[in-house]
């Protein structure tokens, strides 16, 4: 790569390497080839980067470009005729049992043509990298046929091209059961999810295995069945597990090493423990919890304790969490959850890419992509504060220049 060698100077850095702040004032970062090259104190900085071009960052924070790690963004549709139903009463579990929900966008998502998915999820994806975003996972799910799942992929894939930010797809067949095989949730499994997983695989369209293990969902020995092919594929797996009730979702997704598990609501003790052994992130997305109005919470105080890393994410949907803003989600953790705006900021930063497995991004020291969001903030805390408003000067990108 022939990149020019940048300097940042004149601004405080929250370096967020192990989740801590590690505020430097009057930082230095010097960039080479899309990496840092060295971060910390401008007095203590190494001679030779003194040649490197200087960027001034005006007295403004830096911290690493945002990741948000959770969201199904590509889709068909909309559920604004559900948000009112659930406003009458109706609940969640029962607008989906009534054929609403999550197969309602599973319709309109069919129906849609590769260049329709795109173009419909380019706004939501612009409406993020405005606040400092450079790297998202979109999930399929919303297809539940194999050509529709595979197309879902494809859009995701396509939005990489079109956007200068990090896209990671997860394969999410194991989402919800299509009308065609309803109360034949294990034939699904067989007949579509696996091989769709297969040959999106072939295609190389899947960076990872998801599932929803639910009531209204599918088994842990369902999942566990489309995580032996994940295995076999050679992929990793995360897992939305224990958001409405307790099936032990965590458990089992840590048993096969998960990257992540995800809501997590329900979790018990036993539960966190293994994600601890297994090092496997938790995913809060109190979007969802808001949305439904959920009343319990994710047991923070245990993943304290545990020290299992947590991961802030907007879950962005259409129907359980229609939340379009990472910073919100951060707010809400923080309001919601009782999390600390660093532990906010650190769920969107390093946290979240250890739930993408995407070593490169979430923390600014040598070796890591270049990739910075500049906020016109002077305390990382005023990230998580306000509501509704988003303090990004810049997002200076530098891994895909
Ligand atoms: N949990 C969620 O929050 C989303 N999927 C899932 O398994 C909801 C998806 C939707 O309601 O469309
Ligand atoms: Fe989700």
């Amino acid at each position: 790569m022939n990149e020019p060698k940048i300097l940042l100077i004149n601004g405080t850095a929250a370096t967020m390497v192990a989740g801590r702040y590690g505020l430097i004032e009057d930082a230095a970062i010097a960039c080479e080839d899309g990496r840092i090259a060295w971060a910390g104190p401008r007095a203590e900085m190494p001679k030779a980067y003194a040649a490197f071009t200087p960027s001034d960052l005006g007295g403004r924070l830096v911290t690493p470009a945002l990741v948000d790690c959770h969201t199904h963004l590509v889709h068909g549709g909309n559920r604004a005729g559900e948000f009112e139903l659930r406003l009458k009463g109706a609940s969640y579990e029962e607008v989906a049992r009534a054929g609403g929900g999550i197969v309602s966008t599973v319709k309109a998502t069919r129906s849609a043509s590769l260049d329709d998915l795109v173009a419909s999820a380019l706004p939501r994806v612009d409406a993020l990298v405005a606040e400092g975003v450079a790297a998202i996972e979109i999930k399929s799910g919303y297809g539940l046929d194999i050509e529709t799942e595979l197309n879902m992929l494809r859009a995701a894939r396509r939005i990489a091209t079109l956007r200068p930010v990090i896209i990671r797809t997860s394969f999410l067949g194991a989402h919800a059961i299509p009308p065609e095989y309803k109360g034949r949730a294990d034939a699904y499994v067989d007949d579509i999810c696996i091989p769709a997983l297969k040959a999106a695989h072939a295609q190389g369209l899947v960076d990872a295995v998801d599932g929803f293990c639910e009531g209204i969902a599918f088994s842990p020995p369902q999942i566990a069945r489309v995580f032996d092919v994940a295995k076999a594929l050679g992929l990793p797996v995360k897992l939305h597990a224990e958001q409405l009730s307790n099936l032990h979702g965590a458990k089992l997704a840590a048993s096969y090493g998960a990257l992540s598990a995800e809501h997590l609501e329900y979790v018990d003790e036993e539960g966190v423990a293994a994600m601890a052994k297994a090092g496997t992130v938790a995913v809060i997305l109190p979007g969802a919890y808001y949305t439904l109005r959920e009343t319990q919470a994710p047991p923070i105080a245990l993943f304290r304790e545990h020290g299992v890393a947590m991961a802030v994410s907007t879950d962005l949907n259409p129907g359980s969490s229609p939340l379009n803003s990472l910073l919100l989600a951060m707010n809400m953790a923080c309001t919601l959850f009782r999390l600390t705006p660093e532990e906010a900021l650190a769920g969107a930063t390093c946290n979240a890419a250890r739930a993408l497995g995407l070593a490169t991004h979430g923390s600014l020291a040598p070796g890591m992509a270049a990739d910075f969001a500049i906020w016109n903030v002077s305390h990382p805390a005023e990230l998580s504060y306000r509501i509704g408003f988003n303090p990004l000067h810049q997002r200076l990108i530098r891994s895909f220049a």
